[in-house]
């Protein structure tokens, strides 16, 4: 058993635990991550691909936006296509300037990585962490396995960046811990393929035979999504019948054609929206999806883990630094709030473009919502304002 002290415990090194390590190391505040899995595997791993205005900001602010802004594909709109026809929602037309940029999670990830490495702060990947206790205690500690045996951490704080699955929520006790969930009778089957992208900006599909996203990673890295039955595995989908589905749902007349190329990751993602409350609990503060989970349709996922460790960064550097508690004994319900905003927009996106299967009635309510959404202007500047910067409103 080896002892350890630090100031804050980070469980998991994603989007979140990163950020949140790197704003309290630039601020002299001491913390350690622990990540269960390799460097390789954290490095790899495909998920979100689109970073909202405010976001990219902070991304910025806090020194590790160097690479995010040479190589992230800043848009200005974004495609809704059905019923066989394109419309563009001018997104900085309608939101004073602002913008999204495509930059894939693993890519924020890396330099945040990079930057923690560099500086020399405790990372210690292969570490999974299995018990939390003290929370509700003068001190915390955290006990991690790793193959070279149990780590045992003493701290005043417990960040838990460790996803839905993780261990950080599971330590809220029941009788505290309230969960909101909803699931979808359909998952998105997601491709990642070296092929040009076939259009400049991002298109976001309904057809009748379900939901489709075209996205992209680099000017020869497309991200493309097809909605599947939740009970689909991969290996009913070869990649010819990959492509002329995409084919069959993403072209018009006036696109008849998406640029094919070999299929290098495929990943089938089920679609649920999740709320964990409270979002504190002692000295454990849950952020990102050991928090919330929303489906990727609003593309709110890393924006939303991000936005909570801005928060959770101010309050606990208010605490460690100047002994003022105010911004902890607020951080869950100045968090929640933004976290269930982000859970209506999700949910608006993925309901309007997700066919039902035996429901007609929702069919005919979607799409009229679709229709409004591309054609009023109302309701267009509220998708365009959600959509880019819902995080920073
Ligand atoms: P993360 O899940 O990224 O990171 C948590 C980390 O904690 C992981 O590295 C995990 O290994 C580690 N961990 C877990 N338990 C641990 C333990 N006991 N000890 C130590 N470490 C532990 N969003 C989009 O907007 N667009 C998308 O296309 C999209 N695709 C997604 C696909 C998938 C399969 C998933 C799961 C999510 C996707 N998301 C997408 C949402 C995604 O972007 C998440 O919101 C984002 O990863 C959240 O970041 P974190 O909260 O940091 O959690
Ligand atoms: C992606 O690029 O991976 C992506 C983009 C938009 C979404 C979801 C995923 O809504």
């Amino acid at each position: 058993m080896k002892e350890l002290r630090t100031r804050v415990v980070i469980v998991g090194a994603g989007p979140a635990g990163l950020l949140l390590g790197h704003l309290l190391q630039r601020s002299g505040v001491d913390s350690i991550v622990l990540e269960r899995r390799s460097r390789e595997y954290v490095e790899q791993r495909v998920r979100a691909g689109v970073i909202e205005f405010g976001i990219a900001n902070l991304i910025e602010d806090a020194g590790a936006g160097e690479r995010l802004r040479r190589e992230g594909l800043v848009h200005h709109g974004v495609e809704f296509r059905f019923e066989r026809n394109a419309y563009r929602v001018p997104l900085s037309e309608l939101t004073d300037g602002k913008t999204i940029t495509v930059y894939g999670q693993q890519e924020v990830v890396k330099d945040l990585i990079a930057l923690r490495l560099g500086a020399g702060a405790p990372l210690l990947f292969d570490h999974e962490v299995t018990t939390l206790e003290g929370l509700t205690r003068d001190e915390a500690t955290v006990e991690a396995e790793s193959v070279e045996g149990t780590i045992r951490i003493s701290c005043e704080y417990v960040a838990g960046c460790d996803g839905s699955f993780g261990v950080a929520n599971r330590s809220l006790p029941t009788g505290v811990l309230r969960r909101y969930e909803r699931t979808y009778p359909f998952s998105w089957l997601g491709i990642l393929a070296q092929s040009p992208p076939a259009s400049e900006e991002l298109i976001y599909c309904r057809h009748e035979n379900g939901f489709a996203l075209y996205s992209m990673r680099s000017p020869t890295l497309s991200r493309l999504y097809l909605g599947v039955r939740p009970s689909d595995t991969l290996d009913a989908w070869s990649d010819d019948r990959i492509w002329d589905e995409l084919n069959a749902r993403l072209t018009t007349e006036a696109a008849p054609e998406i640029h094919q190329g070999p299929i290098v990751e495929r990943s089938i993602t089920a679609m649920r929206s999740t709320v964990v409350t409270p979002m504190r609990h002692g000295r454990l503060f849950l952020a990102g999806d050991a928090a919330h989970i929303v489906p990727p349709t609003g593309a709110k996922g890393m924006n939303l883990a991000l936005a909570d460790v801005r928060v959770l960064a101010e309050a606990l550097l208010a605490q460690l630094q100047r002994h003022d508690d105010s911004l902890m004994s607020t951080y869950s319900a100045t968090c929640l709030e933004r976290v269930w905003r982000a859970e209506e927009f999700s949910n608006y996106m993925t309901q309007m473009l997700h066919p039902s299967d035996e429901d007609d009635f929702e069919n005919g309510v979607q799409l009229a919502r679709l229709r409004q959404a591309v054609h009023s202007r109302e309701a267009s500047s509220v998708l365009a304002r959600n959509y880019v910067d819902l995080n920073s409103l």
